[in-house]
Protein backbone atom coordinates (compact mmCIF):
# COMPACT_ATOMS: atom_id res chain seq x y z
CA UNK A 1 0.00 0.00 0.00
CA UNK A 2 1.35 3.01 -1.13
CA UNK A 3 -0.05 5.22 1.67
CA UNK A 4 2.25 3.35 4.11
CA UNK A 5 5.05 5.74 2.80
CA UNK A 6 2.94 8.58 3.45
CA UNK A 7 4.75 11.56 4.94
CA UNK A 8 3.32 12.41 8.58
CA UNK A 9 1.35 8.59 8.48
CA UNK A 10 2.62 5.69 10.72
CA UNK A 11 1.40 2.49 12.39
CA UNK A 12 0.81 2.33 15.90
CA UNK A 13 1.38 -0.27 17.92
CA UNK A 14 -1.66 -1.68 19.57
CA UNK A 15 -2.91 -1.72 15.90
CA UNK A 16 -1.38 -2.85 12.63
CA UNK A 17 -4.28 -1.58 10.38
CA UNK A 18 -4.42 2.17 11.89
CA UNK A 19 -3.28 5.12 10.10
CA UNK A 20 -2.46 7.63 11.52
CA UNK A 21 -2.14 11.42 9.83
CA UNK A 22 -0.94 14.14 11.91
CA UNK A 23 -3.11 17.14 12.04
CA UNK A 24 -1.71 20.77 11.70
CA UNK A 25 -2.90 24.15 13.45
CA UNK A 26 -2.55 26.05 10.72
CA UNK A 27 -4.98 27.36 8.23
CA UNK A 28 -5.08 25.12 5.52
CA UNK A 29 -5.19 25.69 1.80
CA UNK A 30 -7.82 23.51 0.90
CA UNK A 31 -11.36 25.38 0.65
CA UNK A 32 -14.22 23.11 -0.20
CA UNK A 33 -17.12 25.17 0.43
CA UNK A 34 -20.22 23.71 0.11
CA UNK A 35 -22.59 26.75 -0.35
CA UNK A 36 -25.89 24.05 0.32
CA UNK A 37 -24.50 23.13 3.80
CA UNK A 38 -22.97 26.06 5.30
CA UNK A 39 -24.28 26.78 8.43
CA UNK A 40 -26.38 29.79 8.22
CA UNK A 41 -25.77 31.80 11.05
CA UNK A 42 -28.45 34.41 10.85
CA UNK A 43 -28.20 36.20 14.43
CA UNK A 44 -27.01 36.18 17.89
CA UNK A 45 -30.70 35.03 19.00
CA UNK A 46 -28.81 32.45 20.93
CA UNK A 47 -27.27 34.39 23.25
CA UNK A 48 -29.55 37.10 23.47
CA UNK A 49 -32.10 34.76 24.80
CA UNK A 50 -30.12 34.19 28.09
CA UNK A 51 -30.15 37.54 28.52
CA UNK A 52 -32.66 39.13 31.10
CA UNK A 53 -32.01 35.17 33.46
CA UNK A 54 -30.11 35.55 36.66
CA UNK A 55 -26.95 34.10 36.07
CA UNK A 56 -26.35 33.01 39.75
CA UNK A 57 -29.51 30.72 39.46
CA UNK A 58 -28.24 29.16 36.01
CA UNK A 59 -27.43 25.47 37.28
CA UNK A 60 -29.44 25.16 40.01
CA UNK A 61 -32.49 23.93 38.34
CA UNK A 62 -35.34 24.34 38.58
CA UNK A 63 -35.26 27.79 38.56
CA UNK A 64 -38.65 29.99 38.59
CA UNK A 65 -40.30 30.88 35.46
CA UNK A 66 -42.41 33.75 35.18
CA UNK A 67 -46.38 33.17 35.09
CA UNK A 68 -47.24 32.01 31.94
CA UNK A 69 -44.09 30.18 31.30
CA UNK A 70 -44.52 27.93 27.90
CA UNK A 71 -42.10 25.09 27.46
CA UNK A 72 -42.16 21.75 25.79
CA UNK A 73 -40.48 19.03 23.92
CA UNK A 74 -40.95 19.33 19.91
CA UNK A 75 -40.45 16.03 18.36
CA UNK A 76 -39.03 16.94 14.66
CA UNK A 77 -39.48 13.79 12.29
CA UNK A 78 -39.73 13.08 8.84
CA UNK A 79 -38.42 10.67 6.26
CA UNK A 80 -34.04 11.42 6.28
CA UNK A 81 -32.67 14.24 4.15
CA UNK A 82 -35.68 16.52 4.12
CA UNK A 83 -33.93 19.16 6.61
CA UNK A 84 -34.84 18.08 10.05
CA UNK A 85 -31.18 19.40 11.30
CA UNK A 86 -31.15 22.38 9.23
CA UNK A 87 -34.64 23.28 10.88
CA UNK A 88 -33.30 22.64 14.47
CA UNK A 89 -29.79 24.43 14.24
CA UNK A 90 -32.13 27.49 12.97
CA UNK A 91 -34.14 27.71 15.68
CA UNK A 92 -31.44 27.13 18.02
CA UNK A 93 -29.18 29.83 16.21
CA UNK A 94 -26.11 27.19 16.29
CA UNK A 95 -24.92 24.29 15.28
CA UNK A 96 -25.98 21.42 17.35
CA UNK A 97 -26.91 18.71 15.22
CA UNK A 98 -24.68 18.28 11.45
CA UNK A 99 -26.12 18.01 8.53
CA UNK A 100 -25.32 16.75 5.09
CA UNK A 101 -27.12 15.87 1.45
CA UNK A 102 -26.51 12.26 2.12
CA UNK A 103 -28.97 10.53 3.66
CA UNK A 104 -29.48 9.00 7.26
CA UNK A 105 -26.86 11.51 8.55
CA UNK A 106 -28.56 11.78 12.10
CA UNK A 107 -27.77 8.86 14.00
CA UNK A 108 -29.47 9.77 17.43
CA UNK A 109 -32.10 11.98 19.11
CA UNK A 110 -30.11 15.33 19.77
CA UNK A 111 -31.81 18.33 22.03
CA UNK A 112 -31.64 21.71 20.69
CA UNK A 113 -32.79 24.26 23.14
CA UNK A 114 -34.56 27.47 21.91
CA UNK A 115 -34.75 30.21 25.06
CA UNK A 116 -36.89 33.27 25.07
CA UNK A 117 -38.17 35.13 27.66
CA UNK A 118 -41.70 33.42 28.12
CA UNK A 119 -40.66 30.38 25.98
CA UNK A 120 -38.54 27.16 26.31
CA UNK A 121 -38.74 24.76 23.58
CA UNK A 122 -37.05 21.50 23.54
CA UNK A 123 -36.68 20.48 19.86
CA UNK A 124 -36.05 16.92 19.56
CA UNK A 125 -34.02 16.12 15.99
CA UNK A 126 -34.32 12.60 15.34
CA UNK A 127 -33.07 9.99 12.66
CA UNK A 128 -35.05 10.00 9.34
CA UNK A 129 -37.82 7.17 9.81
CA UNK A 130 -37.41 4.78 6.80
CA UNK A 131 -37.16 0.92 5.86
CA UNK A 132 -33.48 -0.24 8.06
CA UNK A 133 -31.32 -2.76 6.45
CA UNK A 134 -29.02 -2.71 9.14
CA UNK A 135 -28.92 -2.87 12.97
CA UNK A 136 -27.97 0.59 12.98
CA UNK A 137 -31.04 1.56 11.17
CA UNK A 138 -33.46 -0.50 13.16
CA UNK A 139 -31.63 1.83 16.08
CA UNK A 140 -32.17 4.97 14.13
CA UNK A 141 -35.77 4.52 13.13
CA UNK A 142 -36.94 3.55 16.62
CA UNK A 143 -35.24 6.01 18.17
CA UNK A 144 -37.12 8.83 15.76
CA UNK A 145 -40.60 6.78 15.98
CA UNK A 146 -40.62 6.32 20.20
CA UNK A 147 -40.14 10.62 20.04
CA UNK A 148 -43.71 10.38 19.10
CA UNK A 149 -45.97 9.73 21.85
CA UNK A 150 -43.54 11.56 24.20
CA UNK A 151 -43.81 15.13 22.35
CA UNK A 152 -45.91 18.52 23.54
CA UNK A 153 -46.02 19.20 19.84
CA UNK A 154 -44.64 17.15 16.70
CA UNK A 155 -43.54 19.22 13.74
CA UNK A 156 -43.57 16.92 10.60
CA UNK A 157 -40.92 17.91 8.24
CA UNK A 158 -41.04 17.42 4.47
CA UNK A 159 -39.82 17.91 1.63
CA UNK A 160 -42.16 19.78 -0.76
CA UNK A 161 -40.14 20.13 -3.79
CA UNK A 162 -40.85 16.09 -4.04
CA UNK A 163 -43.64 14.46 -3.68
CA UNK A 164 -44.33 11.97 -0.78
CA UNK A 165 -42.67 9.03 -1.18
CA UNK A 166 -43.73 5.82 0.49
CA UNK A 167 -41.67 6.90 3.80
CA UNK A 168 -43.51 10.26 4.19
CA UNK A 169 -47.02 8.21 4.01
CA UNK A 170 -45.86 5.78 6.87
CA UNK A 171 -45.19 8.61 8.97
CA UNK A 172 -48.24 10.07 7.98
CA UNK A 173 -49.69 6.57 9.24
CA UNK A 174 -47.56 6.56 12.29
CA UNK A 175 -49.06 9.84 13.32
CA UNK A 176 -52.53 9.08 12.91
CA UNK A 177 -51.86 5.81 14.94
CA UNK A 178 -49.83 7.29 17.90
CA UNK A 179 -49.68 11.04 18.20
CA UNK A 180 -51.25 12.72 20.92
CA UNK A 181 -49.48 15.76 20.66
CA UNK A 182 -50.79 18.41 17.55
CA UNK A 183 -49.12 18.09 14.56
CA UNK A 184 -47.83 20.60 12.63
CA UNK A 185 -46.44 20.08 9.01
CA UNK A 186 -43.12 21.87 7.87
CA UNK A 187 -43.01 22.34 4.10
CA UNK A 188 -39.35 22.75 3.61
CA UNK A 189 -37.11 23.65 1.21
CA UNK A 190 -39.53 26.33 -0.35
CA UNK A 191 -36.72 28.01 -2.41
CA UNK A 192 -35.90 24.93 -4.60
CA UNK A 193 -39.80 23.62 -5.22
CA UNK A 194 -40.90 24.17 -9.11
CA UNK A 195 -43.60 26.00 -9.11
CA UNK A 196 -45.77 24.17 -11.53
CA UNK A 197 -45.21 21.42 -8.57
CA UNK A 198 -45.90 23.34 -5.67
CA UNK A 199 -49.87 23.17 -5.64
CA UNK A 200 -49.96 19.63 -6.20
CA UNK A 201 -47.25 18.53 -3.76
CA UNK A 202 -48.65 20.56 -0.96
CA UNK A 203 -52.11 19.37 -1.34
CA UNK A 204 -50.18 15.78 -1.33
CA UNK A 205 -48.53 16.45 2.07
CA UNK A 206 -51.07 17.99 3.54
CA UNK A 207 -53.55 14.82 3.30
CA UNK A 208 -51.01 12.90 4.96
CA UNK A 209 -52.01 14.51 8.21
CA UNK A 210 -55.50 16.26 7.62
CA UNK A 211 -55.76 17.42 11.40
CA UNK A 212 -52.65 18.70 11.14
CA UNK A 213 -51.58 22.98 10.90
CA UNK A 214 -48.83 23.70 8.02
CA UNK A 215 -46.01 26.12 7.09
CA UNK A 216 -44.47 26.82 3.77
CA UNK A 217 -40.79 27.01 5.04
CA UNK A 218 -36.63 27.32 3.84
CA UNK A 219 -34.71 26.41 6.66
CA UNK A 220 -31.87 27.03 4.66
CA UNK A 221 -32.71 30.26 3.65
CA UNK A 222 -35.15 31.15 6.82
CA UNK A 223 -38.31 31.66 4.93
CA UNK A 224 -41.03 31.19 7.13
CA UNK A 225 -39.39 30.37 10.21
CA UNK A 226 -40.63 33.11 12.49
CA UNK A 227 -44.53 32.29 11.46
CA UNK A 228 -43.43 28.34 11.72
CA UNK A 229 -42.11 29.07 15.67
CA UNK A 230 -45.17 31.12 16.49
CA UNK A 231 -47.35 28.05 15.34
CA UNK A 232 -45.14 25.64 17.52
CA UNK A 233 -45.42 27.97 20.52
CA UNK A 234 -48.98 28.83 20.69
CA UNK A 235 -49.28 24.96 20.97
CA UNK A 236 -46.79 24.25 24.24
CA UNK A 237 -47.86 24.00 27.60
CA UNK A 238 -47.44 26.25 30.24
CA UNK A 239 -44.26 24.16 32.28
CA UNK A 240 -40.76 24.61 33.55
CA UNK A 241 -37.26 25.41 32.39
CA UNK A 242 -36.24 22.12 31.59
CA UNK A 243 -32.82 23.06 30.52
CA UNK A 244 -30.80 26.37 31.98
CA UNK A 245 -31.45 29.31 29.83
CA UNK A 246 -28.01 29.09 28.60
CA UNK A 247 -28.10 25.90 27.49
CA UNK A 248 -28.66 24.76 24.10
CA UNK A 249 -27.89 21.13 23.35
CA UNK A 250 -27.67 17.86 25.71
CA UNK A 251 -24.67 16.47 23.97
CA UNK A 252 -21.06 16.81 25.30
CA UNK A 253 -18.58 18.82 23.92
CA UNK A 254 -16.53 15.64 22.82
CA UNK A 255 -19.89 13.63 20.89
CA UNK A 256 -19.93 17.12 19.12
CA UNK A 257 -16.26 17.18 17.98
CA UNK A 258 -16.66 13.40 17.15
CA UNK A 259 -19.57 14.45 15.04
CA UNK A 260 -18.18 17.51 13.27
CA UNK A 261 -15.28 15.32 12.45
CA UNK A 262 -17.53 12.62 10.81
CA UNK A 263 -19.92 15.76 8.77
CA UNK A 264 -17.17 16.72 7.34
CA UNK A 265 -16.01 12.93 5.83
CA UNK A 266 -19.82 12.64 4.85
CA UNK A 267 -19.23 15.89 2.76
CA UNK A 268 -15.67 15.00 1.38
CA UNK A 269 -16.63 10.72 0.66
CA UNK A 270 -19.19 9.26 -1.76
CA UNK A 271 -21.36 6.29 -2.37
CA UNK A 272 -21.51 3.63 0.37
CA UNK A 273 -18.33 5.26 2.63
CA UNK A 274 -20.90 7.98 4.46
CA UNK A 275 -22.83 5.15 5.99
CA UNK A 276 -20.31 3.31 7.28
CA UNK A 277 -18.15 6.34 8.88
CA UNK A 278 -18.48 6.14 12.98
CA UNK A 279 -15.83 8.25 14.94
CA UNK A 280 -14.84 7.89 18.55
CA UNK A 281 -12.96 10.49 20.77
CA UNK A 282 -9.52 8.88 21.83
CA UNK A 283 -7.88 11.08 23.33
CA UNK A 284 -8.52 15.10 24.63
CA UNK A 285 -6.16 16.91 26.61
CA UNK A 286 -5.47 20.75 27.35
CA UNK A 287 -2.21 21.28 25.85
CA UNK A 288 -2.14 25.24 27.13
CA UNK A 289 -4.87 27.78 27.94
CA UNK A 290 -5.04 28.22 24.12
CA UNK A 291 -4.61 24.98 22.97
CA UNK A 292 -6.45 21.73 22.98
CA UNK A 293 -4.79 18.33 21.41
CA UNK A 294 -7.59 15.89 19.88
CA UNK A 295 -7.41 12.46 18.63
CA UNK A 296 -10.12 11.13 16.71
CA UNK A 297 -10.53 7.63 15.31
CA UNK A 298 -12.59 7.62 12.19
CA UNK A 299 -13.84 3.96 11.49
CA UNK A 300 -15.46 2.60 8.50
CA UNK A 301 -16.26 -1.31 7.48
CA UNK A 302 -14.04 -2.28 4.86
CA UNK A 303 -9.96 -1.87 3.92
CA UNK A 304 -11.38 -0.33 0.06
CA UNK A 305 -13.47 2.51 2.29
CA UNK A 306 -9.94 3.25 4.48
CA UNK A 307 -8.05 3.86 1.31
CA UNK A 308 -11.18 6.19 0.19
CA UNK A 309 -10.93 8.09 3.47
CA UNK A 310 -7.17 8.51 3.86
CA UNK A 311 -7.17 9.28 -0.06
CA UNK A 312 -3.95 9.32 -2.23
CA UNK A 313 -1.01 10.17 -0.14
CA UNK A 314 -3.55 11.26 2.69
CA UNK A 315 -4.49 14.07 0.29
CA UNK A 316 -8.50 12.91 1.84
CA UNK A 317 -7.77 12.63 5.46
CA UNK A 318 -6.12 15.76 5.63
CA UNK A 319 -8.84 17.90 4.04
CA UNK A 320 -10.95 15.90 6.08
CA UNK A 321 -8.72 17.13 9.17
CA UNK A 322 -9.06 20.55 8.06
CA UNK A 323 -12.54 20.98 7.24
CA UNK A 324 -13.45 18.86 10.78
CA UNK A 325 -10.34 21.38 12.60
CA UNK A 326 -12.04 24.61 11.24
CA UNK A 327 -15.64 23.58 12.44
CA UNK A 328 -14.35 22.46 15.97
CA UNK A 329 -12.23 25.73 16.79
CA UNK A 330 -15.39 27.56 16.29
CA UNK A 331 -17.01 25.36 18.65
CA UNK A 332 -14.98 25.32 20.56
CA UNK A 333 -13.26 28.85 21.09
CA UNK A 334 -9.86 27.83 21.49
CA UNK A 335 -6.98 26.71 18.88
CA UNK A 336 -7.53 22.91 18.26
CA UNK A 337 -4.78 20.02 16.73
CA UNK A 338 -6.94 17.34 15.62
CA UNK A 339 -4.90 14.22 15.18
CA UNK A 340 -7.11 11.78 12.94
CA UNK A 341 -6.11 8.10 12.31
CA UNK A 342 -8.57 5.75 10.36
CA UNK A 343 -9.87 1.93 11.42
CA UNK A 344 -11.39 -1.01 10.18
CA UNK A 345 -13.87 -2.51 11.59
CA UNK A 346 -15.65 -5.12 9.46
CA UNK A 347 -19.40 -4.66 9.58
CA UNK A 348 -19.89 -2.50 12.56
CA UNK A 349 -23.73 -1.32 11.66
CA UNK A 350 -24.57 -4.81 11.82
CA UNK A 351 -23.04 -6.26 15.01
CA UNK A 352 -24.89 -5.50 18.60
CA UNK A 353 -21.59 -5.75 20.76
CA UNK A 354 -19.74 -3.06 17.84
CA UNK A 355 -22.96 -1.14 18.43
CA UNK A 356 -22.87 -1.22 21.30
CA UNK A 357 -19.13 0.34 21.93
CA UNK A 358 -20.12 2.53 19.62
CA UNK A 359 -22.86 3.75 22.06
CA UNK A 360 -25.90 2.84 19.87
CA UNK A 361 -27.92 1.21 22.86
CA UNK A 362 -31.55 0.67 23.96
CA UNK A 363 -32.78 2.98 26.31
N1 LIG B 1 -32.63 23.97 -0.84
C1 LIG B 1 -32.77 23.65 0.43
N2 LIG B 1 -32.00 22.68 0.97
C2 LIG B 1 -32.17 22.40 2.28
C3 LIG B 1 -33.13 23.07 3.07
N3 LIG B 1 -33.06 22.54 4.32
C4 LIG B 1 -32.10 21.59 4.29
N4 LIG B 1 -31.55 21.51 3.06
C5 LIG B 1 -30.48 20.60 2.60
O1 LIG B 1 -30.98 19.29 2.61
C6 LIG B 1 -29.94 18.36 2.98
C7 LIG B 1 -30.38 17.53 4.17
O2 LIG B 1 -30.48 18.38 5.30
P1 LIG B 1 -30.49 17.81 6.77
O3 LIG B 1 -30.82 18.95 7.68
O4 LIG B 1 -29.25 17.03 7.05
O5 LIG B 1 -31.74 16.81 6.66
P2 LIG B 1 -32.26 15.72 7.71
O6 LIG B 1 -31.70 14.42 7.25
O7 LIG B 1 -33.75 15.75 7.57
O8 LIG B 1 -31.80 16.13 9.07
C8 LIG B 1 -28.71 19.21 3.25
O9 LIG B 1 -27.92 19.22 2.08
C9 LIG B 1 -29.28 20.58 3.54
O10 LIG B 1 -28.38 21.61 3.24
C10 LIG B 1 -33.93 24.10 2.48
O11 LIG B 1 -34.78 24.74 3.08
N5 LIG B 1 -33.71 24.33 1.15
MG1 LIG C 1 -30.67 15.13 10.42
Amino acid sequence: MDDKTLKGISQTDDEAEDEHWVGETEADEWDGEDEDDEWDDESDEGEDDAEGWDEAAVGLLPIEVPQGFRSGYVAVIGRPNVGKSTLVNAYVGQKVAIVSPKPQTTRRRILGVRTEPMTQIVFVDTPGIHQPHTRLGEFMVEAAVTSIPDADVILFVVDVSDRPRDDDRHIGQLLAQQAKAPVIIALNKADVVKPQHLQQNFDAYLALAPEADYMLVSAQRGDNLDKLLDLVSARLPEGPLYFPPDQVTDQSEQAMVAELVREAALHLTEAEVPHSVAVAIEEWVERSARLTYIDAAIYVERQSQKAIVVGKRGAMIKQIGAQARREIEALLERQVFLELRVKVREEWRRNPTQLRRFGFTEE
